[in-house]
């Protein structure tokens, strides 16, 4: 499956994000990652709707928007979802998750359950119809510059392994977290295709994200 790039927003130079971004679509980027945090399913802020939806006037590339929110349903309405767009919402924020992925697909762009370290992957068998990406979090959620679970990495390969036997071999694997270019190639190798690149690759220097996006790619190329 083709690798994606995702570059973490919450990782970027806040004083310098319309150049930087501008840097990220010059450099073949996939997607813009937006992380969404409400203190609540995780302890942590990041930015809301109102940020999210300003940047859409600087940039075309896609969203991939990863809800951290408890009942993400009562809050879809708040962001400008558009086509090409990945929505991701956490397995336990939600009681109804079939209700909200089948809501987030009626929109008309990829529905994705985000499964933390601890979430079995079993939990996806009877949701398998409703989703287009499952989101692996190597790290727990709330915090950019954590290290990755290592228990991680078979975790990859056993849901890629799972999807393929169960004829869903079209779902793709994103993985969250401490995404760093050692490790890329090892989650690559494991299954994973789309990589959310923050502050242990892409974003690690700042003043070359261009040389981190290049390097980046050399790890996960196909
Ligand atoms: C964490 C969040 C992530 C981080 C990203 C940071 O809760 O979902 O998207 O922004 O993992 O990357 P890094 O390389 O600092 O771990
Ligand atoms: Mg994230």
């Amino acid at each position: 499956m083709t690798s994606k790039i995702s570059p973490s927003l919450m990782c970027i130079d806040f004083t310098n994000i319309e150049e930087d971004i501008k840097l990220l679509k010059a450099s073949n980027v996939d997607y813009l990652h937006f992380d969404i945090m409400d203190g609540n399913f995780v302890p942590n802020y990041t930015f809301g709707p109102d940020f999210m939806n300003s940047i859409r006037k600087i940039t075309d590339l896609p969203f991939d928007i990863h809800l951290m929110v408890e009942n993400p349903e009562r809050k879809l309405d708040f962001f400008n979802i558009r086509e090409g767009d990945i929505v991701s919402i956490h397995y336990e924020s939600t009681t109804h998750v079939q209700r909200v992925l089948e809501k987030i697909k009626d929109l008309g762009v990829t529905p994705s359950i985000a499964l933390n370290p601890s979430t079995p992957i079993c939990c996806i068998e009877d949701i398998l119809d409703d989703i287009g990406v499952v989101l692996i979090m190597t790290v727990n959620p709330g915090f950019a510059g954590q290290k990755m679970i290592p228990a991680m990495l078979n975790k990859i390969g056993r849901l890629r392994h799972y999807l393929d036997i169960k004829g869903y071999k079209s779902i793709e694997i994103e993985v969250d977290g401490n995404v760093s270019f050692e490790n890329s190639r090892r989650m690559k190798k494991a299954g994973a295709n789309i990589f959310v690149a923050g502050t242990s690759s892409i974003f690690s220097n700042r003043k070359n994200i261009r040389n981190g996006v290049y390097r980046l790619k050399a790890q996960i190329m196909d």
